[in-house]
């Protein structure tokens, strides 16, 4: 009955909540790791954890144009996509109409519908299958025993920072936790370098806390310090942007701390500040000359 599920959610795994298992095929359980391997939320888990989620997933498939989740519903499951495509819906109401607004989509290795069981809301959107789609449904249960923790704890421990970028100020405080999802700290001690000049780039930076020194190599091929930015500044986005090596030397002063996203997770994520992020690189160029004239 309710009471015996209500009090079973509220227990830690090592209190001994009853683990869910369904049964399924050696190909199932490779999809599954396929699918989970690219998702941020599945990261840290260690491995029991990890073989707990595996297998208190459940298969769905859903034809084109189902709808897997509707807003204002109650949640149930968290999804993760094996294969095919969704849209995701918001509908706003004012005084006499309402409008429906595409607000994001899903591939494979997406995942969506953690909000409801984060917070026992209503479904915040609706989610339709743009295709024939296959799906892996996790239950309310395992979601907040062994998946929660995990997502809240990063959401929480970015959120007040990511709030002070100003790079992401104009993102909806969703859009950010989507973001701190994604993210990894990465530390470097004074003198460390953190990006050399010609490598191929494939990580972003945020800093989070210390002191990051730009140097370029001029024509002489001597290297002059062009640049200092501190807390709430990024770089390594212009070989992201541009498909180019890296146009500079970035070295830690003192100890850096940096949140990083990889390539894939910053172009889909940052997408909505890609006119901000490339209007500000056309700045580079008028600090450098800047510079050289001083
Ligand atoms: P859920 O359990 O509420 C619907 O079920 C899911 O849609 C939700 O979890 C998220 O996984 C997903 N705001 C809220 N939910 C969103 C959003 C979103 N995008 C996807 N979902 N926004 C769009 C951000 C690009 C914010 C709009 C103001």
């Amino acid at each position: 009955g309710r009471r015996t599920s209500v009090s079973a959610e509220s227990m830690a795994p090592s209190q001994g909540f009853i683990k869910k298992v369904v049964s399924k095929t050696p190909a199932q359980i490779e999809g599954i790791k396929q699918s989970v391997g690219s998702n941020f939320l599945f990261k840290n888990l260690d491995e029991e954890h990890h073989q707990d989620v595996v297998d208190a997933m459940e298969e769905k498939h859903v034809a084109e144009g189902t709808t897997i989740i509707e807003q204002g519903g109650v949640g149930d499951f968290f999804y993760v996509v094996e294969s095919g495509t969704f849209n995701c819906f918001i509908t706003s109401q004012d005084k006499d109409n309402s409008t429906q607004k595409l607000v994001t989509t899903y591939e494979a290795g997406g995942s969506f519908g953690e909000l409801a069981l984060m917070y026992n809301a209503p479904r915040a959107a609706t989610i339709v299958a743009t295709s024939d789609a296959v799906l892996w449904a996790l239950d309310r249960v395992t979601f907040r025993t062994i998946l929660m923790e995990n997502t809240s704890r990063k959401r929480k421990m970015y959120e007040s920072f990511l709030e002070e970028v100003p790079l992401l100020k104009s993102l909806e405080s969703y859009e950010r936790h989507k973001i701190a999802d994604a993210l990894e700290s990465v530390y470097f001690n004074d003198g460390e370098h953190v990006i050399l000049q010609g490598d191929v780039g494939d990580q972003f930076y945020i800093i989070e806390s210390g002191l990051a020194v730009f140097y370029k190599v001029d024509e002489n091929g001597d290297q002059q310090e062009v640049n200092q930015f501190e807390r709430g500044a990024y770089f390594g986005e212009l070989a992201l942007l541009n498909d180019s090596p890296r146009a500079a030397t970035v070295v830690a002063k003192g100890r850096l701390k940096c949140a990083t996203l990889g390539k894939k997770a910053f172009t889909r994520l940052l997408g909505s500040v890609h006119e901000i992020l490339k209007r500000n690189s056309e700045n580079y160029h008028a600090i450098i000359n800047q510079q050289q004239h001083s």
